[in-house]
């Protein structure tokens, strides 16, 4: 049984669990370790801490909450253990920014005090009202344990950072209704407004409903609502995916059909699709489709050229999970924000004194197939960028690898071109090859090909002992090429045991006619986030080197397959730290 497979029979017993026994431990989804929830470790290890990712000093951090543009900065809300380096004692802590990329840090804006939280402050989004008013939706656990919907609104308008949150006492705004299960009704979306004025709200479940499909669905239920205070209940869910179990962090939201610019949350019309994000509990990883939303029966249909479930697209093939997306007025985008969870024990986490990351804010918009998203890291990243180094017009023969010299290989920015003079020796695709991490499994960095591996080897030691490869190999199906996208992390640590290791992996749906293909990685100590592509696959892994770290980790460029490829041109840059 695979680590993925071996983690979802958990989390089912998990989740079964807590529904028979709603007086237990609260739990979320999240592993329990309380001999660590609450054990502030004696001193917090650098060792692979990160230099530009988002990470609080210490502690635990989880989902990115309410991320949000408002006069003028950023503000970023995210699920936080105070006291410990393991799920627990969740709050809202809250910080803020002019750029997305360095931050100040606020006290927690949200944490537990009330009847209707007093068990837990878990996710939600924000919502900018008319009159430049924003306001929290988030869910709070109450006093039965029962997961309730919430508001919290700012203390003072014209503090520019909102540093004080008020929970109002008509709290809780939204209950579980009958039949329905009361410890999975969570993560509130942001709300849209539709033409009749009335404001919705998803909120993810599961179960049997009116409307859901079966026993084991994941499911969005829509509220509606006047004044934002009382909601009422939809008749039949927003959607519903049957054998996809508890819909955690719903979003949903418009993209447009032209161009790379985001779309205010309410809009509707022709000139745009919709797009719903599922966080399944089940798998840990975030599934989206892209479809039509028919405002007047207040339903969303998935096009049908991708699967609503586990088989569908994803925004990362990586370690990535619980995101949330934003309009971001000031700059006419939409923004990404995702988690990625450490691959180490909690007992290793807990003796580091810090677990989780936030990945690197990426734009988000429809491809031009308009059959997926495309991702891309924000403009602003890019001045953290040093020194820069260059390659072009480089051959690479097969079993060569050209190591890229002169930047900190250990935080760094690469952007790399390849030319592929010919794909006739790609080799033949197997329909049945439907699963991408098990083919990478198959087909790693080592196993020569026809066209392919080819890419990255990031965070290698001097000798090859230790290396996380980032890369390529291409397939001849009957009509078309398939190109596979790997980021292995099975050869990423010479540590052996207690570290997770997969070779995620992706299809990446490109036109190679040109015979190009890019890639870009951003290499941060523990985290590798690639981009291939223009953003079209993306993987995150989370890596622990013994050896290639700090001023020890080089980077090189590798060609295992038999025909060779061109660095048509590669620019890397040793990255600066953020201001966190
Ligand atoms: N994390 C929160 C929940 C959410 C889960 C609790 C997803 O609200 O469903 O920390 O990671």
């Amino acid at each position: 049984m695979d680590f993925s497979k071996f983690f979802s029979v958990i989390l089912l017993a998990c989740c079964l669990c807590m529904t028979c026994n709603n007086n237990a431990v609260v739990k979320a989804s999240h592993r329990i370790y309380p001999e660590f929830q609450s054990f502030q470790a004696k001193k917090v290890m650098k060792l692979h801490r990160t230099g530009f990712h988002f990470q609080p000093p210490r502690n635990w951090i989880n989902d990115p909450n309410a991320p949000m543009f408002f006069n003028g900065i950023y503000h970023l809300f995210y699920q936080y253990n105070p006291k410990g380096a393991v799920w627990g004692n969740i709050v809202w802590a809250h910080s803020v920014s002019t750029d997305m990329i360095n931050w100040e840090a606020l006290d927690p804006a949200i944490y537990p005090t009330k009847p209707f939280d007093i068990n837990g402050c878990w996710s939600g989004s924000a919502t900018i009202l008319p009159g430049n008013k924003p306001v929290i939706l988030y869910t709070g656990v109450d006093t039965q344990n029962r997961q309730v919907q919430n508001y919290a609104i700012p203390a003072n308008y014209s503090d520019p950072y909102l540093r004080e949150w008020v929970k109002p006492d008509n709290n809780p705004l939204v209950v579980p209704g009958v039949g329905m299960n009361a410890t999975a009704f969570r993560d509130p979306t942001t709300a849209w407004q539709g033409k009749d004025g009335q404001w919705r709200i998803l909120v993810g479940s599961k179960g049997m409903h009116v409307g859901s499909k079966g026993k084991h669905a994941g499911i969005a239920f829509l509220y509606r609502s006047k004044d934002f205070v009382n909601w009422v209940q939809a008749r039949y869910p927003l959607h519903s995916s049957a054998h996809t179990g508890m819909w955690e962090c719903p979003d949903f939201f418009p993209v447009s059909l032209n161009g790379k610019a985001g779309l205010d949350t309410s809009l509707v019309g022709k000139n745009m699709k919709h797009v719903m994000k599922v966080s399944l509990d089940l798998t840990r990883y975030d599934y989206y489709t892209v479809g039509t939303y028919f405002p007047r029966k207040d339903r969303y249909v998935p096009d049908n050229t991708s699967d609503d479930g586990w088989n569908g697209l994803r925004y990362d093939y990586g370690n990535y999970y619980a995101s949330k997306s934003f309009f971001d007025a000031g700059k006419d985008r939409r923004i990404l924000w995702g988690w990625a969870n450490e691959s180490d024990t909690a007992q290793n986490d807990n003796d580091k004194g810090w677990a989780g990351i936030l990945t690197i804010p990426r734009m988000v918009w429809l491809d031009s197939n308009r059959k997926q998203l495309v991702q891309w890291p924000i403009k602003e990243l890019e001045t953290l960028r040093g020194k820069k180094v260059q390659i072009s017009n480089q051959q690479v023969r097969k079993g060569e690898h050209i190591e890229v010299k002169g930047i900190t290989a250990a935080q760094a920015d690469v952007e790399v071109t390849f030319l592929l003079p010919s794909l006739d020796n790609a080799e033949k695709f197997d329909p049945s090859w439907v699963n991408a991490q098990d083919l990478c499994g198959l087909k790693g960095s080592k196993v020569e090909g026809g066209v392919g591996p080819f890419g990255l080897l990031t965070l290698s030691s001097k000798h090859l002992e230790e290396y996380t490869p980032v890369f390529f190999r291409v397939f001849k199906a009957p009509n078309k090429h398939v190109v596979l996208m790997c980021s292995d992390a099975r050869s990423s640590s010479l540590r052996k045991s207690g570290l997770y290791k997969p070779s995620f992996a992706g299809f990446v749906d490109v036109d190679l006619a040109d015979g190009k293909l890019s890639l870009r990685s951003l290499i941060d100590h523990s985290v590798v986030g690639s981009f291939g592509a223009g953003g079209k696959t993306c993987i995150t892994s989370r890596v622990y080197p013994k050896l290639a770290v700090f001023n020890n980790a080089h980077l090189y460029a590798f060609n295992n397959g038999t025909g060779t490829v061109t660095i048509e041109s590669l620019n890397a840059w040793s990255m600066k730290n953020a201001q966190l």
